[in-house]
């Protein structure tokens, strides 16, 4: 047999799975029974954190998402902790100024988190190179912390393998420890993952971990040829979590290595305590209807349209809101065309959004860019940073005529040059009861502020029942 190298597994059950499944909504105390048991698998790492779990926590779930965390790390003593940033939006839905982005990655490092995915949505590497350097200045301090970069992968003329060697050259010239190929839409194909592998291993040293998701059916095949192709970690997620518009099933891709020399050497009994413990759970999930059986089949149409899963359903409900179902078919025809005059972006958070409801807007009011969204007109002003194609002339005119356009990283398109963290703080003051509160009101300010409401109820409830437990008095 070959020398061994056997495939590492990040599992996604504690982020991703469920982002893409039940709209993060596990709360907590589902996760904490069953970690001990996920310790001892030897995951390469657990993916637990990311923008949409923080901002379900802190809006959906009234819980702290630095106590997950905090509570995560307690459990997992074993096992890397894994999260997803939005580079330079760091969580959240605007750029920041380095300083935030600085303090947000030391307390995730110190809260337990390891190792840090970040991404662009226009893969404009320059809006991550804050956020790389944060966590090797923290890396250096403490000797703890990655910085993984990802590619967020998708289709267009521009999108050559060419386009990826040299971004995977750049992204090691940043200084991150590795490389993510980021396929959110479920668009990568076998034969095309083994190309791309091959690519970026005969251009980088760094390790190349594959993320993709089931949308369109192809996803365990691509990470069998990415394997062979010499790819050095997939993410995958237990099987009650996994396929539809989630990760393949880890203990599936465990089971295809094994004997080989990718073997992972994972118990598959251990695997099937874990998946006990969660099918329960996905059976409530189905029964309440918070898991609908729709996104667990193929959607062929996420590779005819290049469109994440996650958008489909979002433009779904977009259109029902304003009774026009009916225009389904158009708007997805129109959103390739959208993304084309805007410089061909990749289709993720928030470019994703921002390209779907442009194409609504210009479906519904018969007329194309007759009305542009803020957030259209900003990434046409370049606010969000460089495209990889130019966009086109005639909408700009239409749209922001005679505007200034800008070339800079998005921070300073928006004007965030100077450190913002202390009028961020001055601003939630009366709500600080650690400093991490700070940066959940920096990223999400009204649901944060709701959250910090919310818990100074709950400590006066507690503190006011303990006292007048006779009375029942139970004030809320
Ligand atoms: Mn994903």
């Amino acid at each position: 047999m070959a020398e061994k190298k056997p495939i590492k597994i990040t599992e996604t059950i504690l982020r991703d799975a469920h982002q893409s499944l039940i709209a993060t909504r596990m709360p907590t105390d589902m996760m904490l029974p069953i970690i001990e048991k996920m310790d001892k698998v030897g995951y390469n790492s657990v993916e637990c954190w990311g923008g949409a779990t923080f901002d379900a926590s802190l809006r959906f779930l009234k819980e702290d998402p630095w106590e997950r965390l905090r509570k995560l790390r307690e459990g997992f003593k074993n096992t890397k902790l894994q999260m997803l940033f939005r580079g330079q939006n760091i969580l959240g839905y605007r750029p920041y100024a380095d300083d935030v982005v600085y303090a947000f990655v030391e307390k995730s490092i110190a809260n337990g988190m390891d190792v840090i995915r970040i991404f662009d949505c226009l893969n404009d590497l320059r809006n991550l190179q804050a956020a790389v350097d944060a966590t090797n200045k923290i890396k250096v301090q403490e000797g703890r912390g990655e910085s993984q970069i990802a590619l967020s992968y998708t289709l267009g003329d521009a999108y050559t393998l060419d386009y990826w060697a040299k971004m995977a050259k750049d992204i090691e010239e940043m200084g991150a420890d590795s490389i993510c190929i980021k396929d959110m839409a479920g668009l990568l194909t076998p034969y095309k993952a083994e190309e791309l592998v091959k690519t970026l291993k005969s251009n980088t040293k760094l390790p190349i971990q594959l993320h993709t998701h089931y949308t369109s059916g192809v996803a365990s095949m691509t990470y069998l040829k990415a394997v062979e192709a010499g790819v050095d970690i997939i993410d995958c997620a237990m099987s009650p979590f996994a396929l539809g518009t989630s990760q393949p099933a880890t203990e599936v891709m465990v089971e295809t290595f094994k004997g080989t020399e990718y073997d992972t050497g994972f118990d598959q009994n251990l695997l099937a305590e874990i998946a006990d413990y969660f099918r329960p759970y996905r059976e409530e999930c189905i029964a309440s209807g918070l898991l609908n059986p729709k996104v667990l089949g193929v959607n062929i149409k996420t590779l005819l349209y290049q469109v994440p899963g996650g958008m489909l359903s979002n433009m779904v409900s977009q259109l029902k809101e304003q009774g026009a179902e009916d225009k389904y078919q158009e708007v997805l025809e129109e959103i390739p065309r959208v993304r084309k005059d805007c410089g061909e972006p990749p289709l993720v958070t928030p470019s994703s959004q921002i390209v779907g409801t442009q194409a609504i807007f210009n479906v519904l009011m018969g007329e194309r860019y007759k009305m542009a969204t803020g957030e259209f007109k900003d990434l046409l002003r370049g606010n969000y940073g460089q495209t990889v194609k130019p966009m086109d002339q005639a909408v700009i005119d239409k749209v922001i005529p005679n505007e200034p356009r800008s070339t800079a990283r998005s921070a300073e398109a928006t004007g965030h040059t100077e450190p913002e963290l202390e009028s961020i703080e001055n601003e939630m003051k009366q709500w600080k009861q650690q400093e991490e509160d700070v940066l959940s009101y920096a990223l999400f300010p009204q649901v944060a502020t709701d959250f910090f409401k919310y818990r100074m109820a709950q400590q006066e409830k507690v503190d006011l029942s303990v006292a007048d437990t006779k009375n029942g008095a139970y004030p809320v």
